[in-house]
Formats: structure tokens, C-alpha cells, sequence
């Protein structure tokens, strides 16, 4: 797939009403620092678009990235980080469910973890929400494999997979801001949905 275009029309806070940008919306889930900013700027061909931090918490608003007019990528800020106290990411936590729960247009959510973690009781929790909300297991995107010898991928994705309790079928993509890799089949992915669709 090409990007042609890309604008970031909406950026809600905890107060903003939702928009309902009647396209399909593909929702990037996971703790914070995993790497959901880096990977919007990685497909987006764009280097710091999103804005990216070593610091987790960095994504504090739900950002609606709107790729060639045809579909959005929609970045969460992550979970599991609570400088902002719990107050606060209660707040955040009941905005975020709010929008995984009735969002009109959501398309796909993407759980994206950590290649060198093993899922935490909250990604497991994620994982099986989202099942529990769609009917389906999310598409799981691995993060930071560049930080991983090669040797080490296959035993990572494996223990992923069977930590999360995830099917055989459930599609799990290796990925890295870094080099790139999995861009492509990604965006292959995205193309094949939205075909399906029209
Ligand atoms: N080596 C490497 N570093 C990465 C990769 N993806 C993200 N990072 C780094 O990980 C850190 C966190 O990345 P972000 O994209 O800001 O993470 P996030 O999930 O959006 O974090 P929050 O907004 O806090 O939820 C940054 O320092 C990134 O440069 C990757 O594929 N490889
Ligand atoms: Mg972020």
C-alpha cells in the first residue's frame, strides 16, 4: 500500500465527545512504551509525527490519524502507567474502554507487545477483553525485534503466543520501527480488510 495522505484530524482528551469519522478504524492497543506511536510513524513513512518518548506516558490524548482518506489509525495512549496518579488513569482507562466498547467504526484492534516481555496480567487482560468485545482474537503486533538476535525471534513469538493463550490462527506480526520490517505485511493486511469491505 502507498501513503498518498495522512492528517490528524481529531485528538481527544478525557472530555472530548468521540467523532464518528465513518471510516474504518484501526485501534493500537498496549502498555504504554510498547511502541504504538513508533509504529504509526513507521507505517506513516513519517519520523515524528506521533509523537514518540523514551518516557512512558507519552500519548495522553486518543489521536484519529487518517491515512489516504480511506481508513484511521487510531493511537491510545497506553496502559499500565500512572504518573498522573489513579484518579486520573481511572479517567483514562473508562475513556478508552468507552471508545473499544461503542465505537461505530472500529475495524480491527491491534495489540502491540513488547518482543522482549512477557505479557503482563493487563496484556493478558487486553488480549482477552478485546476477544470478549469483538468475538475475535486482536491482530498482535510484536515490537522492537531489532533489539532481539535472530536466533531468539521464533522462541519469542512462541512464548508470546503461549502466554497469551492465543489459537494457532491468531495473526501475530514481528515488527520493528527500526528496520522497518513488518511494515509491509501490515499494510497488506489493512489493503485486504478494506477490500473485503467494499
Ligand atoms: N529499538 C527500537 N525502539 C523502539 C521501537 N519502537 C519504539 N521504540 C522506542 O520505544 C520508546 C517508546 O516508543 P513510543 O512509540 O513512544 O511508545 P508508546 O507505546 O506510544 O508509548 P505511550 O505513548 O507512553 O503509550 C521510544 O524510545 C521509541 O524510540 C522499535 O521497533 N525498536
Ligand atoms: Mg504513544
Amino acid at each position: 500500500m502507498l501513503i498518498r495522505s495522512v492528517d490528524l484530524p481529531y485528538v481527544c482528551g478525557v472530555k472530548s465527545v468521540l467523532p464518528k469519522t465513518g471510516k474504518p478504524e484501526f485501534v493500537l492497543a498496549g502498555r504504554s512504551n510498547v511502541g504504538k506511536s513508533s509504529f504509526v510513524n513507521a507505517l506513516l513513512q513519517r519520523k515524528s509525527f506521533a509523537r514518540t518518548s523514551s518516557t512512558p506516558g507519552k500519548t495522553r490524548t486518543i489521536n484519529f490519524y487518517a491515512v489516504n482518506d480511506a481508513f484511521f489509525l487510531v493511537d491510545l495512549p497506553g496502559y499500565g502507567y500512572a504518573k498522573t496518579g489513579p484518579v486520573e488513569q481511572e479517567k483514562w482507562d473508562r475513556l478508552i474502554r468507552r471508545y473499544l466498547s461503542e465505537g461505530e467504526d472500529i475495524e480491527e484492534v491491534i495489540l502491540l507487545l513488547d518482543s522482549r516481555r512477557v505479557p503482563n496480567e493487563m496484556d493478558l487482560q487486553m488480549f482477552q477483553w478485546i476477544l470478549a468485545a469483538t468475538g475475535y482474537e486482536p491482530i498482535v503486533i510484536i515490537t522492537k525485534m531489532d533489539k532481539l538476535k535472530r536466533s531468539q525471534h521464533a522462541k519469542a513469538i512462541k512464548e508470546i503466543r503461549e502466554k497469551l493463550g492465543a489459537s494457532k490462527d491468531c495473526m501475530m506480526i514481528p515488527f520493528s520501527a527500526e528496520t522497518k520490517s513488518g511494515r509491509e505485511e501490515f499494510l497488506e493486511l489493512v489493503d485486504k480488510i478494506l477490500r473485503e469491505n467494499s
